[in-house]
């Protein structure tokens, strides 16, 4: 098929095009499985919750539909692989650094069948040249910037080893996912219940341990407020209800603040409850929290990352500013807003002290839903090549933040791990939980709280080695 022709097909309505087009030669659309691989059994974000929607592997599903027959398989909520690939001309696969070996086993598999496989994700953008031993082609970074190039190759059968974006798409020219391609009684009640919805990509900050700036670029890219607010709409009418839950899956919901204040103002009344991950120096204003709660927002993320000013200053993340968290918990706990805090332990500042000074930090601000991990240099960010020569090994399987890969400078790992179970205990005490939430908070905290009260009095050295 000419180029030509896969454009003039992609131009058809949705409907008539997810079945894929035949092309212009009369030769049967192209065939693809998209594979959403399963993570390893100790993943411990999915001891709390269902598995999220596979955003990433649906846009590429979405986009794919409009020429070409596919079919979804995601490993984690217990779809199965085919022993036998050849229903399938191409095999497309998600990945992420931990679940990449479960991705090269599946590729391995179907390159060894002659069918062309194509890699994508966070991990094949870090390191495309490991991903290359196992596919047909890697892409780098989003699927949106490079479909046209891509999909005129896999018609043509001339894949190239490598597809990287030139220019990254503005936002604005981006459509929405199609979430009926996860529509069936199978995948009922399988994933969580909170839709993703993604309104900016890319940071400007630039953190040392981050992979964002290098697959979304550090130059802030946002969609207009009218076509977020169109797919929030998309999914109250697809769904037949207006309360729905919504995850937005940016960095950053906030890197602009005319951006992010327009956004809100216009979800007032929608009657959706949403989450965001929000850069802390936006919080200082209290008008934004406002503004968030009433659009309906009920939790921040907020990365505070550490209370020493001496890893903040080493990690590179200018946002943050100690003197300002307490401020911020305030500004944010004032709306009835609960907080997801994140901290990070292991660095190469970190001292035994720094246990107690987050635990002070937490107890003191009542922080909701306190998420610890242990520093990973992931593959790809300028930490990674700093730590390189320090790994303890490359088991992507473990590159998960709960396991010690590296012996940080003044804390050895024995002691790293004792006092980070110790603050997991502590702060999800009966007590420690008791303290924080109260009984005044809504009751999913509480809940949430409770479910790792139990997973956290029960962690092992060994689990995080
Ligand atoms: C929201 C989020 C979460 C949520 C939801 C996760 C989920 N399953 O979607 C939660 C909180 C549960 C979570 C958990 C974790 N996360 Co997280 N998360 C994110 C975040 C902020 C957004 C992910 C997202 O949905 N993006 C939007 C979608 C549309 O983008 P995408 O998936 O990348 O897909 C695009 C491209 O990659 C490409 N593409 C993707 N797949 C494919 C496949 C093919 C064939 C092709 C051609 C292209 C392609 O096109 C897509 C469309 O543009 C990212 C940071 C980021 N900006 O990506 C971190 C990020 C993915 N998470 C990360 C980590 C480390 C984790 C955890 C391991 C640790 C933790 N925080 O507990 C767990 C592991 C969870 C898991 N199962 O993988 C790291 C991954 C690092 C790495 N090298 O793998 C990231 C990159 C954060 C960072 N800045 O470093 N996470
Ligand atoms: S602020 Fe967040 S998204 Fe931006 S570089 Fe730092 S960790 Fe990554």
């Amino acid at each position: 098929m000419s180029i030509e022709g896969v454009q003039r097909n992609g131009s058809l309505p949705d409907r008539q095009l997810s079945a894929g087009s035949p092309s212009i030669t009369g030769s049967p659309p192209k065939r693809w499985l998209l594979v959403h691989p399963r993570n390893p059994a100790h993943l411990m974000v999915e001891s709390f919750s269902k598995p999220s929607l596979p955003l990433g592997l649906l846009m590429v599903a979405t986009l794919a539909q409009r020429q070409f027959t596919v079919e979804l398989r995601d490993e984690r909520i217990g779809d199965t692989m085919p022993e036998d690939f050849s229903d399938y001309d191409v095999v497309a696969i998600t990945a992420r650094t931990v679940n990449v070996l479960r991705a090269y086993e599946i590729a391995d598999q179907a390159l060894a069948q002659g069918r062309r496989v194509i890699l994508g994700g966070v991990h094949p953008t870090m390191l495309p040249e490991e991903a290359r031993q196992h596919a047909s082609a890697v892409v780098i970074g989003e699927i949106e910037s490079i479909w046209d190039d891509l999909a005129a190759d896999v018609q043509r059968d001339t894949l190239q080893p490598i597809y990287r974006a030139q220019v990254l798409k503005p936002l604005t020219d981006v459509q929405h996912a199609d979430f009926d391609l996860l529509r069936g009684p199978v995948r009922q009640g399988k994933y969580t219940f909170r839709i993703p919805l993604v309104g900016t990509k890319g940071c400007p900050v630039g953190c040392t341990f981050c992979c964002t700036p290098q697959i979304y670029g550090k130059v802030y890219r946002t969609r207009t407020p009218e076509h977020i607010i169109d797919e929030i709409r998309y999914h109250q009418e697809r769904m037949g209800r207006r309360a729905l839950h919504f995850s937005f899956m940016d960095d950053n919901i906030s890197a602009r603040s005319g951006f992010v204040e327009e956004l809100f103002e216009r979800m007032v009344g929608l009657g959706v409850t949403w989450n965001a991950n929000i850069s802390m120096n936006f919080l200082q204003q209290p008008h934004i929290p406002e503004l968030a709660r009433r659009a309906g927002c009920e939790l921040l993320n907020i990365g505070f990352e550490s209370l020493d000013p001496e890893t903040i200053k080493q990690v590179g993340k200018g946002s943050n500013r100690i003197s300002m968290y307490d401020t911020v918990v305030a500004n944010v706990h004032r709306q009835g807003i609960a907080i997801q805090g994140y901290f990070i332990f292991g660095l190469d500042t970190d001292t035994e002290a720094s246990f107690q000074q987050t635990y002070d930090f937490i107890m003191r601000n009542r922080i909701d839903m306190p998420v610890f991990t242990l520093a990973t240099p992931f593959p790809g960010t300028p930490w990674y090549d700093e730590i390189a020569p320090r790994l303890l090994h490359r088991d992507w399987d473990k590159y998960d933040v709960q396991h010690s890969v590296y012996v940080p400078a003044n804390l050895d790992q024995e002691r790293l791990i004792t006092n980070y179970i110790k603050l997991y205990r502590d702060v999800f005490s009966w007590r420690g939980v008791q303290r924080r939430v109260g009984w005044n908070k809504p009751m999913w905290v509480s809940l949430a709280n409770l479910g790792i009260h139990f997973f956290a009095q029960n962690l092992k050295p060994q689990q995080f080695v």
